[in-house]
């Protein structure tokens, strides 16, 4: 049985954090672990506002304990991480566990705040994850955050930018998500390994729910990395996953929709 960790907070409302990873790792055969970082809940007496419970340091590091010392995982991923002293834990964990199959998906920012919700957690994953992940799935506001780039991301060209000071800062493999960002007719991933820039294209998908997306798709990488495939395949993968889930997404209140992470199968 392949195994894999995730290292994320807890999103009550079932689409996105550890709740979307778990089902992804289930949904793609791969044993699932959490090291929980905080729990998020939503407020239906406040328009949804979320309203994030986190979890003591120690707590979460006596977690990787559990997984790392106690039974060994073949790959991992990070979501929200609520703190610098947390970072700098996964970084110091990373390394002594020599944990190679490393996806940190820089979560940031949350859906419709366009600012970066913890800076000195922002600033650590820069300075200490960048250069320990063999994968990383910024968004478009991520990727100008970790590539010091002064304004917004709008075109491939500023992504291609972006991705390649990333990858110079230690990741090897950028995966840009515009998601259904930049204008035009498709939604844009943009990939670079130090060698290619890979564009990939899908046409964006009208009405369709994207809370836990940016989750849901590093969880997918995680999973096919955990399985033993190449990078390469495993993103393939992860977008034919992601892609499915968005089509089957379904409204769950006047607040947010939810994916389908069971519809790849259908
Ligand atoms: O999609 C970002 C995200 C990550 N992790 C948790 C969340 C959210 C957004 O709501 O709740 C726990």
């Amino acid at each position: 049985m392949y195994k894999a960790m995730t290292i994320a907070g807890s999103d009550t409302s079932g689409g996105a954090g550890m709740e979307a990873d778990l089902k992804t790792f289930q949904e793609l055969g791969v044993y699932g672990m959490t090291a929980l970082t905080c729990i998020v809940a939503q407020n239906p007496n406040a328009d949804w506002a979320h309203e994030i419970y986190p979890i003591e340091t120690a707590v979460i590091e006596k977690q990787l304990i559990t997984i790392l010392q106690g039974i060994g995982c073949d790959a991992m991923k990070t979501g929200m991480l609520g703190s610098a002293d947390l970072v700098e834990l996964i970084a110091a964990t990373i390394d002594k566990y020599e944990l190679k199959n490393v996806v940190i998906d820089p979560v940031m920012v949350c859906k419709g705040i366009d600012t970066i919700m913890v800076p000195e957690a922002a600033a650590a994953i820069k300075e200490l994850l960048v250069k320990r992940a063999l994968v990383m799935t910024p968004n478009l506001l991520e990727a100008a955050y970790l590539a010091d780039m002064p304004a917004a991301i709008t075109t491939v060209e500023e992504m291609k930018q972006a991705a390649a000071v990333i990858h110079d800062k230690g990741c090897q493999n950028v995966i840009l998500k515009a998601g259904d960002r930049l204008p035009g007719n498709d939604a844009v991933e943009l990939v670079y390994d130090g060698k290619t820039f890979t564009e990939k294209r899908h046409p964006k998908i009208p009405n369709s729910y994207n809370h836990g997306a940016g989750c849901t798709f590093s969880a997918a990488v995680t999973a096919c990395l955990a399985k033993g495939m190449a990078i390469t395949d495993a993103l393939e993968t992860a977008e034919n996953f992601i892609y499915a889930a968005l089509r089957g997404s379904f409204r769950m209140n006047q607040w947010s929709g939810a994916l389908k992470h069971c519809a790849w199968r259908e």
